[in-house]
């Protein structure tokens, strides 16, 4: 696979990827969202590849849909070419993704970082969803997960206005995990991916998905998703492993298995 709009490479258990259209912030033409996806289904898929870095480059992480791409669509436009396929495809992701993020995250941009796990920032990061200045709204997620992460009040503030917060205001509205100097940036996301490479795949994947339902879910379906997660990691060696480790006191080795 040839790498294009998108730079990927593997560096043992983290695939690193890169938004790679700097010349217009990262804006993301389908092309692009396509081999992003093809990307992140390759490392999927991968064994050896246990958690996913994206980002983009120190102006942007991405600036939005591309509006030169969006401005002569049409509504069949859309249909015809199933135009959020592949957002789909990203949300469908098994494995853990880091969005290390400098400079803006607007619009589909924005949305993209919320479409990862866990988002790591610079301190010149800036969040928002402007699509009202270009006369819509978002369509990739912004109204939901912006809602679901900062309440209504703030998210309709932020969609209404096309404001943008800053690094600190997103890490404080509880949008981001971390916010660093923006040198320190590559290096906290691989820290945290290194991190969470160290546990057990199987039970990070399965927390994932727990996670995600508690938000798509009763509560009382939520609770039986988590119980039958419980259950099943109970077939793995990664639970012997670890608990074995624990009353040996030494340091558990994980396999995937
Ligand atoms: N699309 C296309 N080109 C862009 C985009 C974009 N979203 N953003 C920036 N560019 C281009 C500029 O046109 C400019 O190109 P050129 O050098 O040829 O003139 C280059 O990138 C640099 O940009 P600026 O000169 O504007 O840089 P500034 O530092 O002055 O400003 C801003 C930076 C504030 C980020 C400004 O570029 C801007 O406002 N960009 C547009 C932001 C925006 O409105 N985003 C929302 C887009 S709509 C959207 O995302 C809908 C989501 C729907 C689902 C997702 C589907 C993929």
């Amino acid at each position: 696979m040839k790498d294009h709009f998108v730079k990927f490479e593997k560096q043992g258990a983290v695939g690193h990827i890169r938004l790679n259209r700097p010349d217009v912030l990262n804006a993301l033409h389908s092309d692009l969202i396509r081999e992003l996806a093809d990307v992140m289904d390759r490392f999927d898929q991968d064994e050896e590849i246990r958690v996913i870095i994206l980002t983009g480059n120190e102006k942007a992480f991405a600036a939005g849909a591309d509006i030169e791409e969006l401005r002569a669509a049409t509504p069949t436009d859309f249909m015809r070419n199933a135009f959020f396929a592949d957002w789909g495809r990203i949300r469908q992701i098994s494995k853990p993704i880091i969005a290390a993020v400098s400079g803006f995250a607007l619009g589909g941009g924005c949305e993209l970082a919320m479409c990862c796990d866990l988002i790591v920032a610079s301190e010149t990061a800036k969040f928002g969803q402007p699509e009202i200045n270009l006369g819509v709204i978002p369509g990739a997620g912004g109204t939901q997960r912006l809602t679901r992460a900062l309440g209504e009040k703030r998210a309709l503030q932020l969609i209404l206005t096309g404001e943008m917060l800053s690094a600190e205001e997103a890490l404080h509205a509880g949008l981001i995990n971390k916010v660093v100097p923006v040198d320190d940036l590559a290096a906290e996301a691989n820290q945290l991916a290194l991190k969470i490479a160290a546990r057990p795949p199987l039970a990070v994947q399965l927390a994932k998905k727990a996670v995600y339902k508690a938000n798509d879910l009763t509560l009382e379906e939520g609770l039986q998703f988590e119980q039958h997660a419980f259950y099943l990691l109970f077939a793995t060696e990664d639970q012997t492993e670890g608990m074995d480790a624990f009353v040996e006191k030494r340091k558990a080795t994980f396999q995937g298995k």
